[in-house]
């Protein structure tokens, strides 16, 4: 007799209505739950299990043990490296040109197909927690409570079904809080659960927490080989971007250099400091004066300055994560404990990944693999083995498929990525897919100036086409990890250029891309 969830898989999975397993009822071991826990801008290069000159000075004990335990998927991308697309893909496994979101400033249409709204109408009881950055509310959850936009640090809004609340504490405590008491004390014990765990953090402005204000002052961070790129090889797109630590990263804001002189006057020091209360502000001030102290002495120019800047922002970067870290203990002790981790999915990912200094950036967009990345590793007891490692190429646009397909719900036939239950199991289908797409539409116009571009990454190679200026580039990632080579007009890779081009349009067709997106100027 094969078991409800090998008859699943030899189904695909996929074709598989809930209503369809009536017949197993009654042997059926419980759906699986599933706990997605999710980050705002955490680096693949900030996650220890990813090994990364990092790994040693700032590890991530809880989230390597959801590796440790389950698998770490060592190749997965996203399909549009910012915070809104990206959400909208996980949700509806659609490409940004077909769930309408393509970049920060769209307004999701919370009335299409999602997964949620599938698992729900399937009998889960659904909750997401924390940064959602859709504008519209969301559908297909029974409960709910997310940051307005992009969110604060200190005692933050939520939008609930009820409207606003306030709530005091750090952010990424207080969405663990709410996560946990609707685990606890909340949902319907007789259903499977589906939870999203969103944290805001480690995004800009990358504001610690009372507990990990100076948890990295006594640690000298590693310089990644690029941070001082000249983008030799490269055309406009690197040259011209407004992404860097450099320029564009703030002595104010970004590092909290608030001198004694301009402070009051300055609104990001009022959009900071004025949030905190009396205890936060005695911890925040113990924390900062010395470094402001002691950034005033130095007079720092130059490549140091730029090195400086990028140890200060390491500081506070790590510090967040570190509290993103500790709170994703809680939520796998507080399975555990109750008994749930046996038959739960715990998930952790990122919306994207980060430039952490490399080729002297911070933030993302870019196709370049720091920000094309993004962590991903999975836990799913008696399904995947212990210590697993998966290397196939993965993408966002995998997770609804890969959601409903372990709750054994039907997937549409629409939605454009791959469930990833068969890698979880060990498993890489013969035709797993051999290249990734990559389309970024914000656009020179918006924050940080990054030209449009798409483009196509295989395990060895990758084209991106900025198309609005008629510009191509191609890395070879073997010879070339780090992208300081682009080798798009070199006569002995044209061949390989030529092979990528046309998978590109291939990926293009198969994606459904419109045309009116690909256009000139
Ligand atoms: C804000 C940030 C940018 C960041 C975008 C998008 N500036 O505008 O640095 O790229 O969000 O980020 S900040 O000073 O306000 O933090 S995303 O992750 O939401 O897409
Ligand atoms: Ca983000």
């Amino acid at each position: 007799m094969l078991s409800r969830r090998d008859f699943l898989y030899r189904c695909g999975g996929a074709a598989v209505a809930a209503g369809m397993l009536g017949a197993f009822a009654e042997q059926a071991a419980p759906r699986p739950n599933i706990v997605w826990i999710y980050s705002d801008d955490h680096a693949q290069n900030a996650v220890s299990a990813y090994g990364g000159r990092l790994a040693s000075v700032a590890p991530t004990p809880n989230i390597d043990r959801i590796a440790r335990e389950g698998m770490i998927f060592r190749n997965s991308f996203v399909t549009n490296s910012l915070c809104g697309p990206c959400r909208a893909v996980v949700l509806t496994g659609l490409h940004s040109h077909l769930n309408g979101f393509r970049d920060n400033s769209d307004k999701f249409d919370g009335s299409q197909q999602t997964f949620p709204k599938l698992l729900q109408a399937a009998g889960y009881q659904t909750a997401v927690f924390g940064k959602w950055h859709l504008i519209s509310e969301p559908t297909g959850f029974d409960q709910w409570a997310v940051l307005p936009g992009q969110g604060v640090y200190y005692n933050p809004e939520f939008l609930t079904p009820d409207g606003k609340r306030e709530e005091q504490g750090y952010v990424t405590d207080v969405i663990m809080d709410k996560a946990l008491h609707w685990l606890k004390d909340e949902r319907d014990t007789d259903k499977p659960f589906m939870l999203m765990v969103q944290n805001k953090a480690p995004h800009r402005e990358w504001e610690p927490g009372p507990k990990h204000l100076t948890t990295y002052d006594n640690v000298t961070f590693p310089e990644p080989e690029t941070l001082f790129d000249d983008y030799a090889t490269r055309g406009r797109p690197a040259h011209e971007q407004d992404m860097s630590i450099e320029k564009t990263m703030t002595l104010d804001s970004d590092l909290k250099m608030w001198t004694n002189e301009n402070k009051e006057k300055n609104p990001s020091w009022k959009r900071t400091y004025g949030r905190l209360d009396e205890e936060q502000r005695k911890a925040w001030d113990a924390a900062y004066s010395p470094k402001i102290e002691a950034y005033e002495k130095a007079h720092l120019e130059g490549k140091d300055l730029v090195r400086w800047k990028y140890q200060r922002f390491l500081q506070d970067y790590m510090n967040c994560v570190a509290s993103v870290d500790d709170n994703v203990g809680r939520m796998l002790d507080y399975l555990a404990e109750s008994g749930l981790d046996k038959n739960t999915v715990v998930f952790y990912s990122s919306d994207q990944s980060f430039y952490l200094g490399e080729h002297g950036w911070f933030d993302k967009r870019f196709i370049y693999e720091e920000s094309l990345r993004t962590p991903l590793v999975a836990r799913w007891p008696g399904t995947i083995a212990p210590g697993s490692e998966c290397a196939a190429l993965v993408q966002n646009l995998d997770c609804a498929e890969t959601f409903l397909n372990l709750a054994g719900v039907s997937v549409p036939g629409n939605m454009q990525g791959r469930s990833l239950v068969p890698l979880m199991r060990g498993e890489t289908p013969p035709d797993w897919r051999g290249s990734v797409y990559y389309h970024y539409y914000e656009g020179v116009e918006k924050v940080h100036k990054v030209f449009k571009h798409d483009g196509v990454r295989t395990a060895r190679y990758k084209l991106a086409d900025f198309y609005t200026i008629g510009e191509r580039e191609f890395y070879d990632l073997e010879k070339d990890p780090h992208e300081l080579n682009n080798v798009y007009a070199t006569p002995e890779y044209a061949e390989q250029v030529k092979t990528l081009e046309k998978e590109l349009d291939r990926l293009r067709a198969l994606y459904q891309v419109p045309p009116g997106d690909l256009v000139p100027g």
